[in-house]
C-alpha cells in the first residue's frame, strides 16, 4: 500500500502536484485551513487542474488540520512566510519517520520549518513549473519546468521519487540542493524587485543593464562569502539569459505587487541582506533596493516582510 501524499496548501503549486498524483491513482489527501474552506472545497467537489485549455476536476479528498489521522509525508505548497505556522499546526500529527517536501521559493523558510518538526525529513525543492489559480480550488498549468529536490543533510534519494514518475511530474534527485536555491535566489534578487521598481516586465530590464551588472556582482560576493562559489559562477550571464528568455513576462514579485498580494521579499532579498550583514559584507546596492522596495511596498499599503 502506497504511503499518503498529504498536501498543505490548496494553492497553485499544491493544486499542480496533488491531480497529478491523483491521476496517477496515488492516495492524496488536501489539507485545508479550517472547516469553512472544508466546507467549500466539498462543495466544489475536488481540485481542478486546466492542462492545454482542458480543464479536469480530480475529487481528491479534504481535511483540515485538526483531523486525527497520523502523515507520514507532507508537501508544503504555501508561501514561504505561512509555511512555519501551517507545519506547526500539524507537528503533532507527524510520524515518527515522517519526510516533508518543502516547494517554498527562496530561502530562511526551509530552516524555519525544520526547527519546528526536529524528528521529520525535510527535503527542500526548486521549481521551475508555473502555474496560477483562476478561481478557488481551479489552477492553470502555465509553464511546464523542472523540479530538483534535495536533502542538504542527507544525501539519499527517497523512494517516493517512483511516485513522482508515475505522476509523470518531472523531477531530479539533487545533491547540491542548497546551491540551486542560492542560484534561483540570487537570480530572483536581480530582476524581481527590479521590475517592480521599473514597473516592467523582465524585458524591461534590459534598458537597465548597469543596474543590474551591480547587483549580480553584489549578490555574487555574497554567494562566494557563504560558501557558494558553484552558485555565484557566471550569475550575471545567466541573469542576462534569464531577462531575455523571459522578456514577455512579468516576474512573480511584479504579479503578487500588481495583484495587491504579500511579497516573498523576507524569503529573497531580505534573507540576502540578512546574511549579508551576518558575514558583516558591505553590499551597498543590495542594501538600498531593499530600502527601495520596503518604501515602495509601504507606499501601496502592503506587507514589507
Ligand atoms: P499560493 O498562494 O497559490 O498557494 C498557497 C496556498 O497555501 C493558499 O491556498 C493558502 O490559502 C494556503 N495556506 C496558507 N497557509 C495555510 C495553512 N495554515 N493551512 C492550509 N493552507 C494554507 O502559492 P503558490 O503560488 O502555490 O506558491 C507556493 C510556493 O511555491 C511559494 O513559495 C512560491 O514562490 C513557490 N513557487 C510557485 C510557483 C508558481 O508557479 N505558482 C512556481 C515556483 C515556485
Ligand atoms: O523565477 C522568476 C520569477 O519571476 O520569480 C524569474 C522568471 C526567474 C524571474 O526572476
Amino acid at each position: 500500500m502506497s504511503t499518503t501524499w498529504h498536501v498543505l496548501g490548496a494553492g497553485s503549486l499544491g493544486t499542480l502536484w496533488a491531480t497529478r498524483l491523483a491521476r496517477a491513482g496515488l492516495p492524496v489527501r488536501l489539507i485545508v485551513r479550517d472547516t469553512m474552506r472544508l466546507h467549500s472545497y466539498k462543495a466544489a467537489g475536488g481540485l481542478t487542474l486546466v492542462e492545454n485549455g482542458q480543464a479536469n476536476t480530480y475529487a481528491v479528498p479534504g481535511e483540515t488540520p485538526d483531523s486525527p489521522e497520523p502523515i507520514r509525508r507532507l508537501l508544503v505548497a504555501c508561501k514561504a512566510y505561512d509555511a512555519e505556522n501551517a507545519v506547526a499546526r500539524l507537528a503533532s500529527r507527524l510520524a515518527a519517520d515522517a519526510e516533508l517536501i518543502l516547494l517554498q521559493n527562496g530561502l530562511g523558510s526551509q530552516d524555519a520549518v525544520a526547527m519546528q518538526v526536529p524528528q521529520a525529513r525535510c527535503i527542500s525543492a526548486s521549481s521551475t513549473e508555473g502555474a496560477f489559480r483562476d478561481g478557488d480550488w481551479r489552477v492553470v498549468f502555465a509553464g511546464h519546468g523542472y523540479t530538483w529536490l534535495g536533502d542538504a543533510g542527507h544525501p539519499v534519494a527517497p523512494i517516493w521519487l517512483d511516485d513522482l514518475e508515475a505522476a509523470k511530474i518531472p523531477h531530479e534527485w539533487s545533491t547540491d540542493i542548497l546551491t540551486r536555491l542560492w542560484r534561483k535566489l540570487a537570480l530572483n534578487c536581480a530582476i524581481n524587485p527590479l521590475t517592480v521598481l521599473h514597473h516592467c516586465r523582465n524585458g524591461g530590464l534590459q534598458d537597465h543593464h548597469c543596474e543590474v551588472a551591480t547587483l549580480c556582482a553584489e549578490l555574487a560576493e555574497l554567494l562566494e562569502r557563504c560558501g557558494q562559489p558553484a552558485a555565484a559562477d557566471n550569475l550575471q550571464q545567466e541573469v542576462e539569459r534569464v531577462i531575455q528568455a523571459t522578456a514577455a513576462n512579468y516576474s512573480s514579485m511584479y504579479q503578487d505587487v500588481a495583484n495587491q498580494r504579500r511579497t516573498e521579499i523576507s524569503y529573497l532579498l531580505g534573507h540576502a541582506c540578512k546574511v549579508a550583514a551576518r558575514h558583516q559584507l558591505n553590499l551597498p546596492h543590495l542594501n538600498q533596493l531593499q530600502q527601495r522596495l520596503i518604501a515602495h511596498l509601504g507606499s501601496l499599503g502592503l506587507p514589507s516582510d
